[in-house]
């Protein structure tokens, strides 16, 4: 322990230290029939032996200052955690009973008053120190290292403050960037420690919610365990996750790196955690290959004025620990590695006279002062709450309700608390306004990649920033292009457990496994998924697309329909108008045989009724084609019922003159009128309220868009043509009643055999429509129309032709006399 007091006339103040100067306390021998003695340390560390100066360096420079405690000076104790929880519990008890012994007896020993402890470096450390200045409600302050999350809760921790920032961010940031790059597959390593586990908890939390996946989860053990390594080292080897977070001090840390460049594991890339990014310990020499390309979080660095002439100025008589750092740093000289440690010197070696400024080494080394910053903040902020609680003008304190003031040489540990909350003030030679917000600072981080200088050494480059106080989405800044990446390509590297979905297939689930990783299942849905768009899943092509063969692109569906041009439609129109023409045909043969008995005997208004209809009916045929059309899906419909209903209507009218008596003929007319303007009304209000439109049927077949019309209303286009039905069933029955009353031509027998192919072509129309798809609907439809007209004009028609133009002797009043009366007369 070093203890000492500048200015003896002045009021004194002790400002208590502790750090891991040590890496671990020696293993004890086990051996219970001795006296138990506190135990060594072992592993001198040089970069928190630098923490400690930079301590003593700041209580000088305050001790020099006339603006900060001018009446008063700081002195210090500071002890050495070994990194260890039991020596610095050890510590804490040392220091509070001001004695050299471990008893717990608040403030006896010492006159001067302890101000605060600043330390005691790892968090877990810090934690326990914390527990039992608590109990005092002595200030532990200006925890320069301790920055885990757990130390955040003031219910636990009243009177604990830092000068880091809370892990929490830090672990944001990590998260923050993984997603960043797009890494879905990420292993992490922690240290067996509050600092690994809370930081690494943090971390997992946010990215799995982010999607992302963990390979392995590593604890890097405590005390040294060669297995484990090995164990550890056998997982990085053997996992597919090419970004490791760890998440460690870097003393935890570097029997894995040994390990690791043994093992040659290149072709990873780090994250590091504050703790060893800037680490000497880490950054050995020929690291590069295993670690080049690193990245990392670094705390705020500052240039500290006059440190490293304070670092050289170091005198080995000093104390202990800076008598051992001579010794150490003097056989390094000579031997030229501290990886062995070297004890028992021989006598006369070094002289305590040689001079430190040749040397390059961590504790020299002050380009990279972030935690040394830290340890400087934390010393200014106890001088500034000592400052202020001085200066406390009498009758216009804060204390006990009465507006006291505390009194600096003899103060209550709680007193000075009030003013450590409190302080706010400019770190000299930096524009950092520092104050607690909670027990924290402000989360302020440089993004640092490690990047292989010309001399193959590894220099820490700044690539980035993240202020945990920004915004979210402006929190992290990052230059993607000034980061180089540890592989050939020089590209951020990928790290996933499935490759993203290949084309013509879609995610699989693996039984057991995170959902990063899927299998690839072919798949028939219309989907893509192509490396471009860095789909995990098939994209589903929209409506009117179709995925094509290798399932990467989108196609549009075959649009599909009766298109005049085709085959088909050609010939169905060859039909139509051939059927067409004949009608008109054979009414050019009515014309021109206008007077004779037998165009007279079948009046002629009916007969040229009829075929009127049947060439409307035929033309009808011929709307169906084409792509629909509004016009073409009104007409179609509506000019084929109607066409129908005039066809049918003129048949029944002929048999009802011939069978019914006049006056009722009226009667009949008259309701025969009536039904047929509703069916025109039905029609019309049909076509204005709920018209027949085209429409893309997509759901029918997969990969044809099927152009059709739309009914509009089935109600509508059942009445109509349930209105052709009853026509044709009172045709069909007038016509068989009169079959009996034979001519010579049997002409009520050929039209009750042309009603019944009419039947039987509409009744086998239904299952047959019914049972195709898509244009051959359309098809059959047309189909059935022409075979029902052409069924009716030759059933109706071909025999009176045949009468008309081949046999015209027969064309004779008697000829058209009913049998029965003819053989009668
Ligand atoms: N907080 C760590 C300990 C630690 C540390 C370091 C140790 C930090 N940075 C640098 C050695 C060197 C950050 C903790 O435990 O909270």
């Amino acid at each position: 322990n070093l203890s000492g007091y500048k200015n003896v006339e002045k009021k004194k103040v002790v400002i208590g230290g502790m750090f891991p100067v040590h890496k671990r306390i020696a293993s004890s021998d086990g051996n219970t029939s001795r006296v138990p003695v506190s135990s060594g340390c072992e592993g001198f560390n040089f970069r928190t032996f630098r923490w400690t100066q930079t301590m003593l360096f700041a209580i000088n420079e305050i001790n020099k200052r006339n603006d900060i405690l001018p009446n008063t000076d700081l002195g210090y104790v500071i002890y050495d955690s070994c990194f260890t929880i039991s020596k610095a519990v050890e510590g804490t008890l040392t220091y509070l009973s001001g004695q050299d012994e471990a008893v717990p007896n608040y403030r006896c020993g010492t006159g001067a008053p302890l101000a605060a402890l600043v330390g005691a470096g790892g968090s877990d450390l810090s934690i326990a120190t914390a527990r039992i200045l608590g109990l005092y409600h002595f200030p532990q302050v200006g925890c320069y290292s301790s920055s885990c999350s757990a130390l955040e809760s003031k219910f636990q921790f009243p009177t604990f403050l830092r000068t880091i920032p809370n892990d929490k961010h830090q672990s944001t940031a990590m998260a923050q960037l993984v997603l960043h790059f797009g890494w879905t597959w990420v292993g992490t390593i922690a240290a067996d420690d509050d600092y690994g586990k809370y930081g690494i908890k943090d971390f997992k939390e946010q990215v799995e919610e982010a999607g992302v996946c963990i390979s392995f989860s590593e604890t890097l053990p405590k005390v040294s365990s060669p297995e484990d390594i090995q164990r550890i080292v056998q997982t990085v080897v053997e996992a597919t996750a090419k970004i490791i977070v760890v998440f460690s001090s870097d003393v935890d840390l570097s029997p894995l790196i040994v390990e690791l460049l043994r093992h040659n594991v290149t072709n990873r890339t780090w994250i590091a955690s504050e703790a060893w990014v800037t680490s000497a310990l880490i950054n050995q020499p020929d690291v590069s290959s295993v670690l080049g390309g690193t990245l990392g979080f670094g705390v705020k660095r500052a240039n500290i004025p006059g440190l490293q002439h304070h670092l050289l100025d170091l005198d080995p008589y000093d104390d202990p620990l800076a008598e051992e750092f001579w010794e150490l740093q003097m056989a390094e000289e000579v031997n030229g590695t501290l990886s062995r440690p070297v004890r028992g010197i021989p006598e006369g070696l070094c002289t305590g006279r040689e001079s430190l400024a040749q040397l390059n080494n961590t504790y020299l080394d002050v380009s990279q002062l972030r935690i040394t910053y830290s340890v400087y903040k934390a010393v200014y902020a106890v001088a500034h709450a000592l400052h202020n609680l001085e200066h406390c003008e009498a009758g216009k304190g804060p204390f006990n309700g009465k507006k006291e003031c505390a009194d600096i040489t003899k103060f209550e540990p709680w007193q000075l608390m009030y003013y450590l909350k409190n302080v706010h003030f400019k770190v000299p030679n930096t524009d950092e306004e520092l104050y607690f917000d909670n027990g924290d600072v402000e989360a302020f981080y440089d993004i640092i990649n490690w990047q292989i200088n010309s001399n193959g050494e590894i220099s820490y480059i700044t690539v980035g920033r993240y202020n945990g106080s920004a915004a979210p989405e402006d929190r992290m800044t990052i230059v993607n292009d000034s980061i180089v990446w540890n592989n050939e390509v020089l590209q951020p590297p990928r790290s996933v457990c499935s490759e993203n979905c290949q084309p013509g297939t879609r995610k699989g689930i693996r039984q057991g496994e995170p959902v990063c990783c899927f299998d690839f299942r072919t798949t028939k849905q219309p989907c893509v998924c192509s490396y471009r768009n860095y789909a995990r899943e098939c994209v589903l092509c929209s409506g009117d697309y179709w995925s094509n063969e290798a399932h990467d692109a989108c196609l549009p569906k075959i649009i599909e329909f009766l298109a005049f041009g085709e085959p088909l439609g050609i010939t169905l129109i060859v039909i139509s108008a051939f059927g067409a023409l004949l009608t008109i045909a054979v009414g050019v043969v009515y014309v021109v045989n206008l007077g004779t008995p037998l165009v007279k005997a079948n009046d002629a208004l009916l007969s040229f009724s009829l075929l009127f209809s049947l060439v409307v009916t035929f033309l009808c045929s011929i709307v169906f084609l084409g792509e629909p059309q509004h016009w073409s899906c009104m007409t179609s419909q509506v000019g084929l019922a109607l066409g129908f209903a005039l066809c049918l209507s003129s048949l029944m009218g002929r048999y009802m003159v011939q069978k019914v008596h006049t006056f009722l003929l009226a009667v009949l007319f008259c309701v025969y009128v009536w039904i047929r303007t509703a069916h025109l009304c039905t029609c019309t209000v049909w076509l204005i309220i709920l018209p027949p439109h085209p429409v893309k049927n997509t759901s029918a077949q997969n990969i044809k868009i099927i152009l059709e019309c739309d009914e509009g209303s089935v109600v509508f286009i059942c009445c109509i043509f349930a209105y052709d039905i009853l026509l044709a069933l009172l045709a069909f029955i007038f016509a068989f009643i009169a079959r009996k009353l034979e001519d010579h031509l049997s002409e009520a027998k050929c039209v009750t055999f042309g009603m019944l192919v009419f039947f039987i072509v509409w009744i086998s129309f239904v299952p047959a429509y019914l049972s195709t798809r898509g244009k051959f609907m359309v098809a059959v439809q047309i189909f059935a129309i022409l075979a029902s007209s052409f069924g009716l004009l030759t059933c109706i028609f071909l025999p009176k032709c045949y009468v008309l133009l081949i046999k015209p002797e027969r064309n004779t009043e008697e000829m058209m006399r009913p049998r029965a009366k003819l053989s009668d007369g």
